[in-house]
């Protein structure tokens, strides 16, 4: 149930514009070998934080191996890249980190344990019921005639729910939450996760749901201080990006082998988003992509497995206005794919 809000307006400024949009079509980049991984990880600097991430990283895992509990690793929202050290300004997208948030209370609530890698302040599960801004938690309060701040009578069983299956998460300690706000912190985190997830093998489950950036700016070419607007002799400001390696086929070959490891597959255009899922598993070669289009992502999506080729998942009209979420219906298939993935690996 969503209260009115008064303060906020319903106005929608992410809206598409396709009567401007030009024809950019790029061959696709080729997969990450080992010499790529070396130069990227020996030309830049790991995040001063890595190590103790590490650590809680480490106990989290060994904590609920021993309970021969399976741990995901959920990646969620969007990278950004830096075009100043100091940095004022950075090229972002526009994941807000729904997809990733949802589906952490999903496989949390089927037994889990849950690694939830995200841009920092984008979505967290639980809280996303109640921080976007199209349902401020200030909308569910107010005060009694005792000046006791309290929940709306209308809203209490629905935030009931969410309070214990939160509560119920961080009191057995099933959830870790990491953060990351660059492309390049969220490269060497993700190696470092993958790396302590690699310890439990088949028990271990990447759901790749972040939005990383394709470019990225060096930091030997990153200027130390802000841009300044006489930049360049003509007035404008030339951005040479470059491609940001495709680190998913050092993570299927080198950093976790025996995991299961889901991507995702972001397009726009719905003629090449099959095709595009495909490619990605055929260069890949790892268990599943989920093929997503930016205006139906909430709708529909597409599973590409290497066994059963592609399938979709829908929901219907009447449960999309009822406010079911696609990823209640996503994550059991996950987890049923991921059963039989522990089963196979494990007789091998
Ligand atoms: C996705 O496709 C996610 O489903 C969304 C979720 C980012 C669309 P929101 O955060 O959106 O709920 O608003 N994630 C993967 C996007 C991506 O960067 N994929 C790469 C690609 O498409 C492959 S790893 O090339």
């Amino acid at each position: 149930m969503t209260p009115p809000s008064p303060t906020i307006s319903r106005v929608r400024t992410s809206v598409f514009e396709p009567a401007t949009a030009i024809d950019r079509t790029f061959p696709e980049f080729p997969a990450a070998q080992p010499i790529d991984e070396n130069n990227y990880f020996k030309k830049h600097k790991p995040p001063p934080y890595l190590s103790e991430i590490s650590k809680d990283v480490a106990n989290f895992i060994a904590s609920h191996n021993k309970l021969n509990r399976k741990v995901v690793l959920v990646t969620s929202g969007g990278t950004t890249v830096p075009l100043e050290n100091n940095t004022v300004r950075f090229i972002d997208n526009f994941s807000a980190g729904t997809r990733g948030a949802t589906s952490a209370e999903y496989f949390l609530e089927n037994g889990y344990a849950v690694i939830f890698l995200h841009r920092e302040f984008s979505l967290l599960p639980y809280s996303r019921h109640y921080s976007h801004t199209t349902n401020c938690f200030l909308d569910y309060m107010n005060e009694d005639e005792n000046g006791q701040v309290v929940i709306n009578a209308e809203y209490q069983n629905e935030m009931r729910v969410v309070l214990r299956k939160y509560q119920n998460a961080r009191d057995k300690g099933l959830l870790l939450v990491v953060p990351f706000t660059t492309v390049h912190q969220y490269l060497f985190t993700l190696k470092l996760i993958s790396q302590e997830l690699s310890v439990i093998g088949p028990n271990g489950l990447f759901y790749l749901a972040a939005a990383v950036s394709d470019f990225f700016l060096p930091h030997s070419r990153m200027p130390e201080h802000k841009i300044q607007s006489q930049n360049d002799n003509d007035g404008k400001l030339r951005v040479s990006l470059e491609a940001v390696p495709k680190f998913l086929s050092r993570l299927v070959d080198s950093w976790a082998p025996l995991a299961m490891i889901i991507s995702f597959k972001l397009e726009t255009d719905s003629n090449i988003l099959l095709s595009k899922a495909r490619g990605a598993l055929e260069r890949y070669n790892h268990q599943l992509v989920i093929g997503n289009l930016l205006q139906t992502r909430k709708k529909e999506v597409v599973f590409v497995t290497p066994e059963e080729g592609e399938h979709w998942i829908r929901l219907t009209d009447e449960q999309h206005a009822s406010g079911t979420e696609i990823e209640s219906l996503i994550i059991p298939e996950i987890m049923s794919l991921h059963e039989k993935w522990c089963e196979k690996t494990s007789t091998l």
